[in-house]
């Protein structure tokens, strides 16, 4: 007998599997043992090969051993097998009957929170609310008769100019330049009096600074009711910015401004709430520009189907992003769209 395999080679070889057997934990490291010993390329596989090409003599007193070892090999790892599957499912078992819904600690590292926006828009609706507005919504996507020739802007009216457009590739759509279009949708489908207030998102393809965004959001109001005056927008726009700050006595001003769907057409400005001497928030003017606003003109009441000599309304449209940066003192306008979370996460 003249070869490398001996009952000591075999031997070894079973404890070798054996141990390894044991040392398995999980269905994947067992799995592992398979190909590494009894798989086609397997351990077990290569002493066969020696076999096959020893001499008579050692094929006779080893091929029935080693058959027989193949067999136990097989067997020894079925009940492995099915032994780890029971206690896996065992483990699972115990896992869903003890789950303690109690014991959940939430990571003070990955608690989410509201954007800035929702912060924002959720006081500001509520201030509204509390006027006994309503709130609504309206399209992003619109047709350019509604963005512009709803609101007295036709075709080459040099107002266009102010709002630098994204324009669609369909006929006579773009993405609102400003949320003024819930207006025309309003005064067009509902019957006076109304109060709405209208948040949302407006888009303009300008160059962007710490004060200008291309996607920003503003925040439409109007009223429309008989007797409607200037002095309702004054007052409305006192409460509501006095609220927003948490203050009693922010001083607010109107200055003349030009939009060619109100007559007479105002600027609202307020005093800066953070200094009285001038800073870096007012670019030391003390004043802070918020909001275009005034009397909702004739033709806009007109084009909807309203009789302006029975009914007069308000309109303003602060820009809301602007008012989120001033709350909560944001140096630029920008970050508000960039998904940054150690920005975000000042929010909670
Ligand atoms: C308008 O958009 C008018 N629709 C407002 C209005 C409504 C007037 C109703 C009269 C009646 P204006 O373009 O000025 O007006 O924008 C209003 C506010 O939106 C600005 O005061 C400013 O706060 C904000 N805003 C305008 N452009 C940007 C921009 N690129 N980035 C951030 N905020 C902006």
């Amino acid at each position: 007998m003249n070869s490398s395999i001996t009952q000591a080679v075999i031997d070894s070889f079973k404890t070798e599997f054996e141990t390894a057997l044991t040392q398995a934990q999980s269905l994947d490291e067992l799995e592992l043992v398979r190909i590494n010993f009894i798989g086609r390329k397997g351990k077990l596989g290569s002493v066969m090969g020696q076999l096959k090409v020893a001499d008579l003599e050692t094929k006779k007193t080893f091929g029935p051993i080693l058959n027989t070892l193949k067999q136990s090999m097989q067997q020894a790892f079925n009940d492995r097998k099915d032994n780890l599957a029971q206690l896996a499912r065992d483990s699972q078992d115990n896992q869903e009957r003890f789950f303690d819904v109690t014991a959940y600690k939430p990571s003070a590292h990955h608690r989410g929170g509201l954007h800035p926006y929702t912060h924002v828009t959720n006081q500001i609706q509520n201030i509204f609310l509390s006027m006994g507005y309503q709130i609504l919504d309206g399209p992003e996507v619109e047709d350019e008769s509604i963005n512009f020739e709803g609101l007295n802007i036709p075709k080459d009216h040099p107002a266009r100019d102010m709002h630098d457009t994204f324009w669609l590739n369909l006929p006579g759509k773009l993405l609102r330049t400003h949320t003024s279009n819930i207006q025309v949708h309003t005064l067009k489908n509902r019957k006076p009096p109304f109060a709405v207030v209208a948040p949302g998102r407006c888009y303009r393809h300008e160059a962007t600074d710490a004060s200008h965004d291309y996607v920003f959001m503003q925040t439409e109001g109007f009223v429309v009711d008989k007797n409607i005056s200037m002095a309702h927008l004054l007052e409305t726009a006192r409460k509501f910015l006095n609220a927003l700050f948490g203050r009693k006595d922010l001083t607010v001003r109107l200055r003349p401004g030009y939009f060619p769907f109100v007559e007479p057409g105002v600027e609202i400005d307020i005093r800066c709430p953070f200094c009285t001497k001038g800073c870096s928030v007012c670019k030391k003017t003390c004043w802070i520009e918020t909001a275009g606003a005034g009397l909702i003109h004739p033709n806009v009441l007109r084009y909807a189907g309203i009789d302006p000599d029975e009914y007069s309304g308000f309109a303003f449209g602060f820009g809301l992003s602007r008012l989120a940066i001033l709350k909560y003192h944001i140096d630029d306008i920008r970050l508000l769209h960039t998904g940054k979370m150690e920005f975000l996460s000042q929010f909670g």
